[in-house]
């Protein structure tokens, strides 16, 4: 007798061709609009189905895990960061959780080098120049910004997207400098050319760029709080491609409202997409709608990982991006 197929809950619309193969692998429920499931629809779905396919946009905390009855056997993430999922919990319950990590790696960290020219070189004040109509031409000293190179890029968590930014930032000639949970092993620290600052306080007053790339936890939230923002130079720029909570985002404004830093370049927030509106009223801000890693490629990228995650574990073995709560 065929075995009964494993049935996929989808939480948003994915691209076709990922969308195709799930419904080709498993009885796959996909969703026919692309806005977020509501709380009830994601209760119902996760009451539903073997596996739940959610991003970044379904809170599934401990209360939703623990309504969702013996159904449920695998949180397969589309998505590298988890800090959605409470992934505690999900393993008390014996529901496992993946992830899609390193498929989206070189898009962030390209997207993060995109924010920190763009803010230095006033990207956005030349295009708003543009597209006001009102250019006269070339002037020796409009829009004069600061040059990237031999200036200290300071990295906050150098786990692959860290290091992916290192490579990229010495490429341009700027100097790194990271701090991490962990000290890197002394040839990835030589062969990425980076200094190594156990206090994160000393590496935070001596840059000119800030580049946040550690993943949202209970120990990183506010990690840059508004004393330790204040430590940084007044001509220095901050830069956040991983999540808004290690910011505090009303302190970050205060300061660049008041102009005790240069600039910052954004593609995350505090608070999902409730951003504080006097970031929008900043020339030296950089705002992003979260599209670090939206490349075509790395979105099918993402799907083919969670295929593989849900396949390898219906055939009775480890999904190979399981999450586990000491790996955060
Ligand atoms: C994803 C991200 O697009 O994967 C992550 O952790 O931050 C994003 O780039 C999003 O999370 C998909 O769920």
């Amino acid at each position: 007798m065929a075995k009964e197929r494993l049935s996929v809950v989808v939480t948003r619309r994915l691209p076709e061709a990922v969308e195709a193969r799930l419904s080709e692998l498993f009885d796959t429920t996909l969703r026919e609009n692309d806005t977020p499931m509501t709380r009830d629809e994601l209760s119902k779905a996760m009451k539903s189905a073997d596996v739940l396919v959610p991003t970044i946009t379904d809170q599934i905390d401990a209360a939703m895990i623990t309504q969702a009855g013996d159904r449920l056997k695998l949180i397969a993430n589309y998505g590298a960061g988890v800090d959605n999922i409470d992934v505690a919990t999900a393993r008390q319950r014996g529901v496992l959780v993946s992830n899609t990590p390193g498929v989206l790696t070189d898009d962030t960290a390209d997207m993060t080098m995109g924010l920190i020219l763009a803010v230095t070189r006033r990207m956005p004040e030349g295009l708003a120049v543009m597209q006001s109509g009102t250019w006269d031409g070339w002037a020796p000293t409009a829009l004069l910004g600061g040059r990237i190179g031999g200036r200290r890029l300071g990295i906050l968590g150098m786990g692959r997207i860290g290091q992916a930014v290192a490579r990229r930032a010495a490429a341009f000639g700027m100097q790194v400098h990271y701090h991490n949970r962990r000290r890197l092993r002394t040839e990835t620290e030589e062969s990425l050319q980076a200094t190594y600052w156990e206090s994160l306080d000393q590496m935070v007053a001596r840059m000119d760029v800030l580049s946040i790339n550690c993943p949202s936890t209970p120990s990183t939230f506010h990690l840059m709080n508004a004393r330790r923002l204040k430590l940084m130079k007044p001509d220095a720029v901050l830069v956040n491609t991983s999540r808004g909570e290690v910011v505090d985002e009303n302190a970050l404004t205060r300061m660049l409202r008041a102009g005790d830093i240069a600039g910052a370049g954004l593609d995350v927030y505090e608070n999902g997409t409730n951003i504080n509106p006097r970031l929008r009223e900043l020339p030296n801000v950089v705002l992003l709608p979260h599209m670090g890693s939206a490349t075509l490629e790395s979105r099918l990228e993402m799907g083919e990982k969670v295929i593989i995650n849900i396949k390898t574990f219906d055939d009775g073995h480890r999904p190979p991006d399981q999450v586990v709560p000491s790996m955060l």
